[in-house]
């Protein structure tokens, strides 16, 4: 098979210019111009920008909810990723009941995944049933499997998700020698417990009571102690959908003084606001709980600056598709709605808008925390995440000319809602390729699931701070 893609910008997290690219075998075969038939296809990309294929750091299909219990929407809902221009999701793999990690990361590629994810898959081991030695004795394992990464929930104790301290330590001290990268979900429990509980005693029980109920300090402790275990055991971290100024200072400080640590923010930080939760109806107020909290207008200009800075490396949607009915669980007590929010589809589209097309952000800068950075962390660079001769050939060739309201209808989520529900979208994927084959063409998706598992290499981009 080769693909002609002509006339564009290409924009890669370096530079941009003007070149085609020529695709064989799910490759890039070559950059330049004056490429000569036959060819399989020909796309004329003439004004539009020709981006790497997004790598979503942070999703969630068919995961474990908040609960610990339940499971959210599954993978024929990842379609969503490839019109958002995004062709690499990196998954959470809790433990399947009576699973270790290894079979339970076997069982998510061969049979919940199979055949059913649309954008290539790579894979976050999450520890949710720690068993002592014998499941520290699986992290080499999982390394050699492809799965270099692992996140751990510093949050929601009394759930399965739930890992102290000392099991914390335990994986860092583990996963250093194989070049693992630790992640963590950083609040601290015990703060979250003692605000949720006396909110709820006293009858507040609305969704806005969550965000009221989860304060900045909770987060910022747990980012602080993170970073202290890391530096005095040496081990690389990235710290996932860090929502607020309070911790994004204490992982900009650490970073300045040489701490391994990588941290990731979501589009829902940079864009949307805490008070979508006070709306009266429950229905409709439930759609944005989701952990941490949104917040204000301070923390969303702190993130815009600290991304563009490199305080914080990476834009990772943290999808968790929870469908109306699993919210609803939650109506006579905020604390029991499932936290998540959708966001695979959205991710690039609200970097493009509310970054490149205000002005916020330069194009290469959304490259860089929407594609190549989180490559990068995953082991996956440069197959992923750039635009090379060599390279898988992933490509969201973006129309800025595009100009839209956004619903769920326009821009789908796989389910019911969309929760940037009547903001303004500037630009959007026009025709997205997944290792050459187009998978999105005028906005529409065209295919049947056909992503594939893409191993990642360990000693990724947290690694390379140590040096
Ligand atoms: N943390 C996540 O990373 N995703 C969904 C919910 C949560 O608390
Ligand atoms: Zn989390
Ligand atoms: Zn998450």
């Amino acid at each position: 098979m080769r693909v002609l893609v002509k006339n564009g910008t290409i924009v890669t997290a370096l530079n941009e210019y003007k070149a085609d690219l020529l695709i064989e075998d799910e490759k890039i075969a070559a950059i330049g111009t004056g490429f000569t038939g036959p060819f399989d296809k020909e796309i004329d990309a003439t004004g539009k920008y020709v981006l790497p294929g997004g790598v979503d750091n942070h999703a969630h299909f068919e995961a474990l909810n908040t609960d610990g219990k339940t499971t959210n929407a599954g993978y024929d809902t990842t379609y969503v990723a490839l019109l958002g221009g995004t062709t690499t999701i990196v998954d959470f793999c809790t433990n399947e009941p009576g699973m270790n990690m290894v079979d339970s990361v076997n069982y998510r590629l061969n049979v919940r995944a199979k055949d059913r994810c649309a954008p290539d898959l790579a894979i976050h081991a999450c520890c949710t049933d720690y068993r002592g030695q014998e499941t520290l004795d699986e992290v080499k394992t999982l390394v050699e499997m492809g799965v270099p990464t692992m996140k751990l929930f510093l949050a929601y104790k009394g759930t399965a998700l739930y890992m102290d301290d000392s099991k914390l330590l335990a994986f860092m001290n583990e996963a250093k020698k194989h070049g693992m990268t630790m992640m963590v979900h950083a609040e601290n429990p015990d703060v979250l417990d003692l605000y949720r509980n006396s909110m709820a005693e006293q009858g507040n029980l609305a969704p806005k009571y969550h965000y009221m109920t989860r304060p900045p300090f909770g987060e910022a402790e747990a980012v602080s102690r993170t970073i202290l275990f890391s530096k005095n055991l040496g081990c690389p971290m990235c710290i996932v959908h860090v929502s607020c100024i309070e911790a994004a200072e204490v992982i900009r400080k650490a970073r300045s003084e040489g701490a391994p640590v990588i941290g990731e923010t979501c589009p829902h930080y940079l864009v949307l606001d805490k008070h979508k939760m006070d709306h009266p109806d429950f229905d409709i107020a439930c759609r944005w709980v989701c952990s941490p909290p949104l917040r204000d207008q301070e923390d969303r200009d702190y993130l815009w600056n600290a991304l563009n800075r490199d305080w914080i490396s990476i834009c990772g949607s943290d999808n968790s598709s929870i469908p109306l009915y699993q919210k609803h669980w939650g109506e006579n007590d905020f604390r029991a709605i499932p936290n998540g929010c959708p966001g695979a589809g959205d991710r690039m589209n609200a970097l493009w808008t509310y970054g490149v097309m205000k002005g916020k952000m330069s194009r290469q800068k959304m490259v860089d925390v929407c594609c190549t950075q989180p490559a990068k962390l995953n082991g996956l660079y440069p197959r992923k995440g750039t635009i090379d001769v060599g390279v898988d050939a992933d490509l969201c060739i973006m129309d800025p000319e595009y100009k839209g309201t956004i619903s769920v209808e326009t821009n789908p989520t796989g389910i019911e809602y969309n929760v940037y529900e009547g903001c303004e979208q500037l630009g959007r994927p026009d025709t997205v390729l997944l290792r050459g084959h187009v998978v999105v063409e005028q906005g529409k998706y065209l295919g049947t699931p056909g992503g594939q598992f893409i191993p990642g290499k360990p000693y990724g981009l947290a690694y390379d701070l140590l040096k």
